[in-house]
């Protein structure tokens, strides 16, 4: 198998990370690329119409995505306990897991807005908007953080890659300050070994 994948990418980065906690590292060759929604990238274009990352292609040629998609898939390659539970536990899971990504992609709006487009093409409403969901995810993953307790599962590797990302790339966000319970979770999960690895840079 094959990832295509951005070193900056959080959805790309929760792939990652799954991947090396569940020993499936060894059996992905990582190719890295660089996307833009306003750039072609034929290799990219050709797994995935969307022309996101990131992509898994499979051995028979098929190729898998998105995130989540490709999560749910590499969780049924191991041996080891499930990220994803079949029990009942699995939809408030998924729901968690939505919200982290929810955040990445209001995220990723607000970047896109102020480093993609043009200074005078750029809205103010639009940034507040994305920035708005940003906010109201944080309020809300603090509200759960209990949820995130307990053995290793995909909303844990959501939530500390959507973190990560704002660290990133919004650096001015102070999201700790007023959500101690989330930044008590990063500062333990960052730690993790696939975690440091995979650091955005
Ligand atoms: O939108 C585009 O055309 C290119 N953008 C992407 O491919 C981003 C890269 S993160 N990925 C996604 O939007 C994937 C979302 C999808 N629902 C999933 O896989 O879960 C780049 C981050 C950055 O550079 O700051």
């Amino acid at each position: 198998m094959q990832l295509i994948y951005a070193a900056a990418s959080p959805f790309a980065r929760k792939v990652r990370v799954l991947a090396a906690e569940t020993g499936l590292l060894a059996s992905i060759e990582m190719i890295d690329t660089t996307v833009l929604p306003t750039t072609l990238n034929e290799r990219v274009n050709l797994a995935n119409p969307l022309g996101k990352i990131p992509v898994l292609l499979l051995d028979d040629g098929e190729s898998l995505y998105d995130s989540r998609v490709i999560c749910e898939y590499l969780d049924t390659l191991h041996q080891g306990p499930k990220l994803l539970p079949g029990d009942g536990e699995r939809w408030p899971l998924l729901r968690l897991a939505a919200l982290a990504d929810g955040l990445m992609e209001a995220a990723l709006l607000a970047r896109y807005e102020k480093a993609v487009r043009e200074p005078q093409q750029q809205s103010q409403a639009w940034l507040e908007g994305q920035l708005g969901k940003v906010r109201r995810a944080l309020a809300e993953l603090e509200r759960q953080s209990a949820q995130l307790h307990g053995l290793l599962d995909l909303a844990q590797i959501g939530v500390a890659c959507a973190l990560g990302y704002l660290d990133f790339r919004f650096a001015e966000i102070d999201w700790r300050a007023a959500h101690p319970a989330l930044r008590d979770f990063q500062q333990t999960f960052a730690q993790r070994d696939s975690m440091l690895a995979t650091a955005p840079s």
